[in-house]
């Protein structure tokens, strides 16, 4: 593991970066690219997204945005230096590293990340990676602005869940006040995040909360997307990353979980804990990753059921306890 200064030393050293992050990008990884390759620009590097993905609507207010497209997805020369953020392994990157000849550096805050770069910069502490990218450009001498600050805030944001969480530190809070110097209009970037649903989203939340189950005397929350709702509502993309969360919301719960059935097939699942339940370890038992509180695993080859079978199992010995 590296020290912050000695990223900020290799990143003075090189003159052209391509910045990506995890597939299917949050306001985290987004706001994080999008302010570092401001910042690296700032100081007359060359530095560009590179990304499968299209940025997602609700964060189409950021600075810059237009550059997510999903139309870069590997560098532009295989000698230049893949900067990769808010993401814990080489599989999950938004782009595609199969010539890459070049430097990777790992920034990141993610418990489960495998060290996976030839520099890495992993702080499990920092409420998000945007927090580690602000410390990066105060240490590259980067002078923040605007638009700067209004990514690292929305990363801050959605990875705290507007500070309610307890990641959401002293450090967090004194970032946040210094970012607020530069005017941002943070009642806009709430809006812009939260209160900008297509009304689908609003039905199907209904759907999920609807058929929703308690168990494990009420300590277990279990929520789904099935193709069938999904049909129903003739729904053609969403995001749903943000419905596990509505799980928590009921008194006594410990644990929620959602599962979502993949069209290509497989299953998705999120796992939110509300106190002590560690769900990154269960996770981690099923290949997936993510945080103390908040996780994710992705089953190739199990059914919905099946899947939904496991992780009821794991969980009921952690519940058991409680
Ligand atoms: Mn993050």
């Amino acid at each position: 593991m590296n020290t912050l200064s000695e990223i900020a030393s290799i990143l003075n050293a090189y003159t052209i970066f391509g910045v990506t992050y995890h597939v299917s990008p949050d306001g985290d990884a987004c706001g994080s690219a999008l302010a570092l390759v401001q910042g690296l620009r700032s100081l007359g590097k060359e530095a560009y997204i590179i990304s499968k993905d299209e940025i997602p609507s609700n964060l189409s207010f950021l600075p810059l945005s237009m550059e997510i497209d999903g139309e870069n997805i590997k560098v532009r020369n295989r000698a230049d230096v893949i900067i990769s953020l808010d993401c814990g392994n080489i599989e999950r990157m938004s782009c595609d590293i199969e010539d890459h000849k070049g430097l990777i550096i790992n920034v990141d805050h993610h418990v489960s990340n495998d060290i996976f770069g030839d520099y890495n910069y992993v702080d499990c502490t920092a409420s998000a990676t945007c927090e580690i990218v602000y410390r990066l450009l105060k240490e590259l001498k980067v002078s923040m602005n605007k638009d700067i600050a209004t990514c690292i805030y929305t990363g801050i944001v959605t990875d705290t869940g507007s500070f309610r969480h307890s990641n959401a530190t002293s450090v967090t809070h004194k970032i946040v006040s210094e970012l607020l110097k530069y005017n941002i209009e943070h009642t806009k970037i709430h809006s812009e995040l939260f209160d900008s649903k297509p009304f689908i989203k609003l039905r199907l939340i209904g759907k999920v909360l609807d058929r929703s189950e308690l168990l494990m005397d009420g300590k277990l929350i279990f929520l789904a997307v099935t193709n069938e709702m999904v049909r129903e509502l003739n729904i053609d993309t969403i995001d749903t990353g943000d419905l596990v969360s509505y799980g928590l919301q009921v008194k006594d719960v410990e644990v929620s979980i959602l599962l979502k059935e993949a069209e290509n097939g497989g299953v998705k699942a999120s796992l939110r804990s509300k106190n002590d339940v560690n769900v990154q370890k269960i996770a981690d038992k099923f290949g997936g990753g993510g945080h103390v509180k908040a996780a994710g695993i992705t089953f190739k080859n199990e059914t919905f059921y099946s899947a939904k079978d496991k992780l009821i199992n794991e969980f009921e010995k952690e519940l058991i306890s409680l």
